[in-house]
């Protein structure tokens, strides 16, 4: 962002720009000139009319009434009287980019989708991550489900993957998403608890409805902390088919992974940026894109043949099930690099409407009754929360590709349709617009041909009913201290429900079919007896551990992007900060110098240095790792600084690498801290490595259990 003073406009120059959707070509911008510019521009009513004053009402007389033919004042009031659109009931709270997708190869044998055939083309995208409990004002970093939701902008239409950062959900039938979102969302009475699940009414739903089992363990997982958005796994959750030029339909499930690794806040860290940054995880995105730190994912599919639909000891229509990676790998596709920040938030994040049944040729639904139900509901919500059936209009939204057909008029209507002829059949306007046969290349949409025979019936299928079995799987598969993480998550969530009948039904009734341990772990943590046996009796299944479900597996090994920072004051070692600071570089990470206030400090050679910040201002929640160059005096103004010492035990008590460099040694003791292998003392080249080492491990799990002593 730029902080230079603005210069003053000049000229009246030309007040459109086009978008540039992270693609290039030409014909699209030439297409896009809704993007306002008004730089150098009068300013005037939405009529046209330039005005005079912008500062003071039209009155009769200086200090008398306003005059109600003031039609410049009304119409500015008016339209920021109506300013507000109704927010998303979920996923309220998002924060967008746009960039684009690129396919490794020509995956034709799989698909005739053209953007997976065509590994020279960039397909622009749209990205929305969001939380889905809290209203558009809510904190970042909350234990909740994010979305990930991704709008291809496809030269055959729009394809929305509307997916989450968990592979599962908590529902196996669309009839249910009323009563699940009534439950979790804040309490009808009071509106209370924001932005978070640790409260009555969803803990009665979910432990009434053991279906929930499987997504509420995720939930309660770190999974539901992400570190940041650009360090989340994306899953499209159901079942989808691809349809290759032949008509040959596979099964795939969609997945996302992010190449800086998938990795998590720790709970108490997750607590305080709630309060002290609320817009951490967008910040996080925006300043990432803005230096250059492009996040990548890759694309890729499981792939199920149709003759290996019945071959699992779940069924793949099952939302509530995963495909364990051990069973099936992930074939990858593509990649999605995010380039670009909005221009407009209200314009692009909060316009964006997807909805899982914008598919292109190639891609088809599978008859997960989620998804069928998700089918209907997404162009409903945005018919209210848009205004009408034309929001597929609004720039953020319009496809690349060009659309035509017999639709008119309704609410907003942008498009100018020439022509008489608003029917098909038509004899007036030479027949068009008119449709395409499917083909392999080009044509028109076709549903997979699958043969139906059934009767119409409301039924759960029997294969859906096993759903303690993979709530299980993942539990085992976590390493020690991500079961830790999950066993205090229950009990702090349980903790807050008032009601003890709930809490009970939930240790007694889902938690000891999950395992027993874990619910004697959590009974006693509540101070409830520990259940003896499990209610339902477990089934045999063909996998008891799938390490791909640990996060502890899913790190890249660098420290790519991570954020570092250097506490200093008058009389720092200015060297240490120079060596720190190329190193960092060097692997593609960032440092921020940290002062006790926001005014430079002078090294001990004499240097002023600005600093980034104070160290209130950037508290250690902000970073990875915290690196204390020495410098006697500073050591010493350090070590009687309040701020200083909370923000090292702070960052030790979240299991950070920290390094105390040279006479910083000296803060182990006012710290009471012993070194370890994420608390790195020594001025040498070793101990560099060693903290660089440490912050690629993202945290000092090995501290955990004495970290707990630290005051929060
Ligand atoms: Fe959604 N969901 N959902 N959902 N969902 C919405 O659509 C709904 C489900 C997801 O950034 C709404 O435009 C039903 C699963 C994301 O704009 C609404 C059911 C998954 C987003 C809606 C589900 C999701 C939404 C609210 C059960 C993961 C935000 C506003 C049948 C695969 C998209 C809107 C964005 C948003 C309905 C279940 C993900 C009300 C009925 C499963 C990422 O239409």
């Amino acid at each position: 962002m730029s902080t230079k003073k603005p210069d003053t406009p000049k000229s009246q120059m030309a007040g459109t720009d086009t978008l540039d959707r992270g693609n290039s070509n030409s014909k699209l911008k030439s297409l896009e000139t809704f993007r306002s510019d008004a730089t150098g521009q009068a300013l005037r009513t939405n009529q046209g009319v330039k005005i005079a004053d912008n500062q003071n009402t039209l009155k009769a007389g200086a200090r008398g009434p306003s005059l109600l033919e003031d039609f410049i004042m009304r119409e500015k009031i008016t339209h920021f009287d109506h300013e507000r659109i109704p927010e998303r009931i979920v996923h309220a709270r998002g924060v967008g980019a746009h960039g684009y997708f690129q396919s490794y190869d020509n995956h034709s044998a799989l698909t005739k989708a053209g953007f997976l055939r065509d590994p020279g083309k960039k397909t622009p995208v749209f990205v929305r991550f969001s939380t889905v409990q809290g209203p558009r004002g809510s904190g970042d970093t909350v234990r909740d489900v994010r979305g990930f939701a991704v709008k291809f902008f496809t030269d055959e239409g729009n394809f929305d993957l509307v997916g989450n950062n968990m592979p599962v959900f908590f529902i196996q039938d669309a009839i249910k998403f009323p009563d699940f979102v009534h439950a979790v969302k804040p309490e009808p009475h009071n509106e209370i608890p924001t932005g978070g699940s640790a409260h009555d009414t969803f803990w009665d739903f979910v432990s009434l409805q053991p279906e929930s089992a499987h997504m509420v363990i995720w939930a309660m997982s770190d999974r539901a902390i992400p570190k940041s958005l650009r360090a989340m796994q994306g899953f499209g959750v159901h079942t989808f088919r691809l349809i290759n030029a032949q008509g040959r339909s596979s099964f795939v499930k969609f997945h996302w992974r992010p190449t800086v690794g998938t990795c998590s806040l720790v709970w108490d860290e997750a607590q305080k940026l709630a309060g002290k940054d609320t817009d951490f995880h967008r910040r996080d995105l925006w300043e990432s894109i803005e230096a250059g730190d492009y996040p990548e994912w890759e694309f890729g599919v499981q792939i199920i043949a149709e003759e290996d639909e019945h071959n699992f000891d779940f069924d793949i229509l099952d939302p509530t099930k995963l495909i364990p990676e051990e069973l099936v790998p992930i074939t990858p596709l593509g990649k999605m690099v995010l380039n670009r920040n909005p221009d407009n938030y209200f314009a692009e994040t909060e316009q964006v409407a997807f909805c899982p049944g914008h598919i292109v040729p190639g891609i088809d639904f599978s008859n997960d009754p989620l998804l069928q139900g998700r089918l209907f509901s997404y162009t409903d919500t945005q018919i209210s929360r848009l205004g009408g059936p034309n929001f597929h209009e609004l720039p953020i939204n319009r496809p690349l590709a060009p659309f035509h057909n017999s639709q008119r008029d309704a609410m907003h209507r942008i498009t100018l349709d020439k022509g008489r002829a608003s029917y098909e059949p038509n004899s007036i306007d030479g027949g068009w617009p008119r449709e395409t046969p499917p083909a392999a290349e080009d044509g028109g949409f076709e549903s997979y041909n699958e043969r139906i025979d059934a009767h119409k019936i409301r039924q759960r299928s029997e294969s859906f009913s096993d759903h303690f079995s993979q709530a299980r799987l993942f539990y085992k598969s976590m390493s020690k201290h991500e079961q830790e993480h999950i066993i205090a998550a229950y009990s702090f969530e349980l903790g807050k429900v008032e009601r003890e009948w709930i809490r009970e039904r939930q240790v007694n009734e889902i938690l000891a079919n999950i395992d027993l341990q874990l619910a004697a772990r959590v009974a006693e943590n509540l101070g409830l007896a520990a259940p003896k046996k499990a209610t339902v009796a477990e089934r045999k299944t063909s996998l008891s551990r799938s390490p791909a479900l640990s996060q502890a597996n899913l790190l890249p090994g660098n420290i790519k992007t991570r954020k570092v920072a250097i506490l200093a004051a008058n009389g720092v070692d200015g060297a240490a900060i120079d060596a720190l600071k190329k190193a960092l570089k060097a692997e593609g990470a960032h440092a921020k110098l940290l002062g006790p206030t926001s005014a430079p400090v002078t090294t001990a050679d004499g240097k002023s240095l600005p600093v980034d910040a104070s160290m209130e201002g950037l508290p250690s929640v902000a970073f990875d790792a915290v690196f204390v160059p020495g410098g006697a005096q500073s050591i010493k103004a350090l070590s009687g600084n309040g701020v200083a010492l909370h923000y090292l035990l702070e960052a030790y008590k979240h299991l950070k690498a920290i390094a105390l460099h040279g006479d910083a040694r000296e803060l182990l003791h006012s710290l009471r801290l012993e070194a370890d292998e994420g608390l790195i003392v020594g001025a040498d080249a070793k101990a560099l490595k060693a903290f660089i080492a440490a912050i690629a491990q993202h945290r000092v799990w090995s501290r955990e259990e004495k970290a707990k002593a630290i005051p929060a």
